[in-house]
């Protein structure tokens, strides 16, 4: 994996797993989407686990794209992928989109509120006033009742942590060096943490239109992320909430600009 030498404004981390049928054509409409409004980015593409051609395809992206990298571990994990995109981006803002989005007006009002400091994160939120969610009802229950139970059991004040995030690199890395628990409930947990931390988190309203089906049906999800749930809880409420997860040294935190 060759890096560009110019550090980008913006990297964009999208966690992928098994996605070969939409992969090249998303990259391709974000990547265009963003050149078209001269932005400075990088993407990772942080894979773990497919048995699909989403490595082989992934792979030949990067050697094309000069600003476009790949990461690859063998187990599939949705918050590890996000992770260690998170560690290895450069830019002084991170957005984290899914495949299957790729909302560059996300990107975009998501960078305005953070070049002009008036947020560390920003939060696309399915379920606030203004979303437009054009996923099937299940889907759109399960994203409330998930995130009341969040609110219920952990003091979360927004409306939504699965999906679009942006933010500073520099002010999320200890959040994200404290978090404990892995798949999905991680994003779940970066947004928490950020805001326990005293981050200024703001969500703003998003427009979700998948380009294809979840990778994963909604029930088979549900015992991992109850699970994680409760660790999540034990962490937070125990009688320690100091990190488990060692902070991690990057190539780039020496000259990172805040
Ligand atoms: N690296 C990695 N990426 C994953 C994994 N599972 C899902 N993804 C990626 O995460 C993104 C979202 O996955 P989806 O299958 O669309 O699930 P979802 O839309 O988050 O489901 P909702 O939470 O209901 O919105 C896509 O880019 C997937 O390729 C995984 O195990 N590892
Ligand atoms: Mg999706």
């Amino acid at each position: 994996m060759s890096a560009p030498r110019q550090r980008p404004e913006l990297s964009v981390v999208i966690p992928v797993y098994n996605e070969e049928g939409i992969l090249e054509e998303s990259l391709s409409e974000l990547c265009t989407g963003l050149d078209g409004h001269g932005l400075s980015y990088e993407v990772l593409l942080a894979e773990n686990g497919s048995r699909d051609a989403t490595v082989a395809i992934a792979q030949r992206l990067a050697a094309q794209r000069a600003n476009v990298r790949t990461l690859s571990y063998p187990e599939p994990n949705y918050g590890g992928a996000l992770r260690e995109g998170i560690y290895q981006a450069r830019g002084r803002f991170v957005v984290c989109d899914e495949i299957d989005l790729c909302d560059v007006d996300f990107h975009l009002r998501a960078l305005a509120r953070l070049r002009r400091g008036e947020a560390q994160m920003v939060i696309g939120s399915k379920a606030m006033r203004g979303a437009d969610d054009t996923r099937p009802l299940g889907r759109r229950l399960a994203t409330r009742a998930y995130n009341g139970l969040l609110r219920a059991t952990l003091g979360f004040s927004g409306t939504d942590t699965h999906g679009l995030k942006a933010f500073v690199r520099r002010a999320l890395l200890p959040v994200v060096a404290s978090c404990v628990v892995e798949h999905d409930v991680f994003a779940s947990e970066l947004v928490i943490r950020a805001e326990r931390a005293g981050l200024s988190v703001v969500e703003i309203p998003v427009k979700i239109e998948e380009k294809r089906a979840p990778s994963v049906t909604l029930y088979k999800r549900v015992p991992r992320v109850l699970g994680n749930l409760g660790k999540l809880m034990r962490s937070i409420h125990g009688p320690s909430t100091a990190a488990t997860v060692p902070e991690r040294a990057t190539a780039f935190d020496e000259d990172d600009a805040p």
